[in-house]
């Protein structure tokens, strides 16, 4: 934990939940055109909240907003006062941490260590990050003055709601674009609580708009003719029917989808250590995670013995209430995804792969799924090659480091991989043989906002963070790939 970017004071408003909340358009909270929606928390499958959607006619009015935004003051304004206010604004989240931890824990349902310890430091890092960036781009060889975009639409999904939402706020805002972005319809409180801070910042009206809605809004969105560029992150299939519609247009685009990716341990790793990045990799956040490790390839010499100190170090997770600072696995986001969870691990068992299920006890209301663990899989299986966005693990094995890459590689996505051994060399070898736009060694879900982060294939194109973040959203060829 970075707490100097979360110093959670102790005077902060913890957990104040509002029974409802507006839109932010044009600077102002206001009532959208749609009806509302009742967000639950899926730990109990209760009401949490209500929020306020957007209509068609909103997303003409928030680019409206927008477009004047860009066309006024804010693409005038010198890169350091842009970056004054992305420094209020990542103070702001700071100074919110505790608040903001809660509203994603309960309306998200992922434990409340890992929303106040990653979720909201690390999305006050991108803003810190960026606010650097704004008044140093005509130095990072970009070309001698280079330009933003102008109105940029963004979708972002429910698995990190406020950490998407920076990751797709900070360089737009820092290269000198504004921004109309629609929330996932599970998860809108926590970008609402970030409007504020925006409010609170001073930020110009119209920079960025926030529009809550289901998926017609975000394909309204991203199709509609005053937006000059569209990043996505959600799943494959939406992906591809955004590029589909996009099609022609000359609107920029960037994607960011699903994952299926391995965590590759050899017989020379630290097995301890491995172990505990296995865990990280595939539970960490229910496993909604699209860089999860959901497939773990581990060499044939040392298969039993993870297996085995795997399944003890799973036993041990406790699944529960995500407002408990002692757990470790909270509640899947939604009926919906709790279905498509459990659907696809059947296929598991129907396939022939052997099905083990931490001994954890499972609240009996709520939306939860224990940790779980496929043997025995092959690679034809679905759960060998489909992304489940769940907590469950498909255990394949190797024997030659070819035979890993190969392996690994076999599938349509390309967005993360781990490797876990002792010899540098090994590591250095694998990194430029899996196809996977992040490749953590010894390590697994470690972020920063210094790194690109980005995949190959089928999990999309584009990359966010770093100097090739930015370049997503300025009017380069650079796509800053150094
Ligand atoms: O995603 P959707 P869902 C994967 C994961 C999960 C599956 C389904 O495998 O099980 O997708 O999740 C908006 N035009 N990921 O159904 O629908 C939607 O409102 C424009 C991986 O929740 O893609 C939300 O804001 N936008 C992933 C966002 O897209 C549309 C994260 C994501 O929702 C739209 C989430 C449309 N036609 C799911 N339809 C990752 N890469 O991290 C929906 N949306």
């Amino acid at each position: 934990v970075d707490w100097d970017y979360a110093p959670a004071p102790e005077s902060a408003a913890i957990g104040r939940v509002k029974q409802r909340y507006q839109m932010f358009v044009g600077g102002r909270f206001v009532d959208g055109g749609g009806d509302d929606l009742e967000t639950l928390n899926p730990a109990t499958a209760e009401p949490l909240s209500v929020v306020s959607t957007a209509s068609g006619g909103d997303i003409d009015t928030a680019v409206g907003h927008a477009r004047k935004a860009f066309d006024g003051s804010w693409s005038r304004l010198s890169g350091a006062e842009r970056g004054k206010y992305l420094f209020r604004i990542a103070r702001g989240i700071a100074e919110r941490a505790r608040e903001l931890a809660v509203v994603e824990t309960l309306d998200n349902g992922k434990p409340i260590k890992e929303s106040r310890d990653v979720d909201v430091p690390t999305a006050a890092a991108h803003f810190f990050y960026h606010a650097g960036w704004a008044d140093k781009l005509r130095h990072a060889g970009y070309g001698p003055d280079p330009k933003p975009l102008g109105v940029v639409g963004q979708v972002i999904p429910w698995n990190f709601p406020l950490l998407m939402a920076a990751w797709k706020i900070a360089p737009a805002l820092a290269a000198g674009n504004t921004v109309v972005i629609k929330p996932a319809e599970t998860t809108p409180l926590s970008i609402l609580v970030l409007a504020e801070i925006l409010a609170d910042a001073d930020l110009p009206p119209g920079v960025v708009n926030i529009l809550p809605g289901a998926g017609d809004i975000g394909a309204a969105l991203v199709n509609h003719r005053g937006i000059d560029k569209v990043a996505f992150t959600g799943s494959t299939d939406v992906g591809k029917q955004i590029q589909r519609s996009l099609a022609g247009t000359g609107r920029r685009l960037t994607l960011e989808l699903g994952g299926k990716a391995a965590n590759i341990v050899f017989d020379d790793a630290p097995i301890d250590q491995a172990v505990e990045g296995i865990v990280n990799g595939i539970f960490f956040n229910q496993g909604h995670v699209c860089c999860a490790g959901s497939r773990l390839l581990v060499q044939e010499s040392v298969a039993d013995e993870v297996i085995d100190k795997l399944q003890q170090r799973i036993s041990t997770l406790r699944l529960g209430d995500p407002m408990d600072k002692n757990t470790d696995i909270g509640a899947v986001n939604s009926a919906e995804q709790l279905a498509r969870v459990t659907a696809l691990a059947a296929t598991g068992e129907e396939e022939g792969a052997v099905r083990w299920t931490s001994p954890c006890p499972v609240p009996d209301r709520g939306y939860f799924f224990a940790p779980t663990v496929f043997t025995n899989v092959s690679q034809s299986m679905r759960i060998a090659r489909e992304e489940i966005f769940g907590p469950v693990l498909s255990v394949l094995t190797f024997r030659t480091p070819d035979e890993a890459v190969a392996k690994a590689n076999n599938i349509p996505y390309g967005l993360s991989a781990g490797v876990w051994t002792e010899k540098g060399s090994r590591i250095l070898g694998m990194a430029s043989a899996l196809r996977a736009g992040v490749v953590w060694a010894n390590t697994f879900n470690r972020f920063d906002p210094t790194a690109a982060f980005g995949g190959y294939k089928e999990s999309g194109f584009g990359r966010e963070g770093g100097r090739s973040g930015l370049a997503a959203y300025l009017d380069t060829d650079d796509e800053g790939a150094f």
